[in-house]
C-alpha cells in the first residue's frame, strides 16, 4: 500500500513513522509513505498557503489553489482509492475503518491547520473525513500518523505471530484480557494460577471471560456494536 500525505509540517510525521513496526512495514516494502510539503504549491514567494476567512472571524483558512494544485499533481501519478481529510469534525476512527482502509492500494491524506481548509476542497476532492477523537489537535499531522499506524500494522506480513493483530483489543469488539510475565510472584502479587496451569483450553476460556468482563466494566458500548 502507498500513502501520500499533503502537509505544511512533514517533519511532524517523520519520527512517528520511522520506528518499530512502521519502520519494518516500510523496509519490507509493504508500506510506502510519501510526504509532500504543501508550500511547494504556495501562491507566492513567501510560501503563503492560507488566508483570512470570508465573513470575518479569527483564524486563517488553507486556500483552495495550493491544495487543488497539490492534489491534482499527485493524481497525475496515480489514482487514489480515497482522498482523506483529517479533521475533528470527521467520522471518528475505529478499528472497522482501519480494517477497511488497510485493503486499499493508494490513499491520499490531507492535513489541515489553523481553522481548516476551504470548504470547496472538501466538496470537490475529499472522499472521506476522519477524526481521531473528540478533542482538538493543533493540526492533522499527528492524526495522520495515528491513522497510518493503525492501517499499516494491518497489512499482511507486517506483524508476526507475537504481534498479531488478530488478538488486538477491538478486533472482535472486545478489550484485551490482562497479561502477565515473569516473575510469577512479585512482592507477593501473584499471577493467576490458571495461567501457570498449562491447560490451554482453560486458559483460552479464562481470557475470553476476562475480556468480556473488562469490556462490560469499561466499554459496555462496544458490546452492542456491529463488527
Ligand atoms: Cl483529524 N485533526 C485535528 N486538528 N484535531 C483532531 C483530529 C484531527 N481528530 C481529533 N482531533
Amino acid at each position: 500500500m502507498r500513502i501520500d500525505v499533503i502537509t505544511v509540517l512533514p517533519e511532524l510525521l517523520e519520527s512517528p513513522l520511522s520506528h518499530s513496526i512502521m519502520k519494518r512495514a516500510q523496509s519490507k516494502g509493504l508500506l510506502q509513505v510519501h510526504t509532500h510539503n504543501l508550500r511547494q504549491w504556495a501562491v507566492n514567494e513567501y510560501g503563503q498557503v492560507d488566508d483570512y476567512q470570508y465573513g470575518g472571524g479569527a483564524g486563517m483558512v488553507m486556500m483552495c489553489e495550493p491544495l487543488a494544485n497539490a492534489i491534482e499533481h499527485l493524481q497525475k501519478e496515480r489514482k487514489y482509492d480515497e482522498i482523506i481529510y483529517l479533521t475533528p469534525d470527521g467520522n471518528t476512527l475505529n478499528q472497522k475503518t482501519a480494517n477497511q482502509l488497510s485493503l486499499l492500494e493508494n490513499i491520499l491524506l490531507i492535513c489541515g491547520h489553523y481553522k481548516g481548509i476551504d470548504e470547496r476542497i472538501r466538496e470537490h476532492y475529499i472522499t472521506r473525513e476522519i477524526s481521531i477523537g473528540d478533542y482538538v489537535l493543533s493540526g492533522g499531522e499527528l492524526a495522520a500518523a495515528v491513522l497510518v499506524d493503525a492501517i499499516g500494522r494491518l497489512l499482511p506480513g507486517v506483524l508476526n505471530d507475537e504481534t498479531s493483530a488478530l488478538t488486538d483489543s477491538f478486533q472482535d469488539n472486545l478489550l484485551s484480557p490482562p497479561v502477565y510475565t515473569r516473575p510469577a510472584d512479585f512482592k507477593g502479587w501473584k499471577v493467576p494460577d490458571i495461567l501457570l496451569s498449562g491447560d490451554l483450553k482453560k486458559i483460552d476460556e479464562w481470557r475470553h471471560e476476562q475480556a468480556l468482563q473488562r469490556t462490560e466494566q469499561r466499554r459496555p458500548d462496544l458490546l452492542d456494536r456491529e463488527l
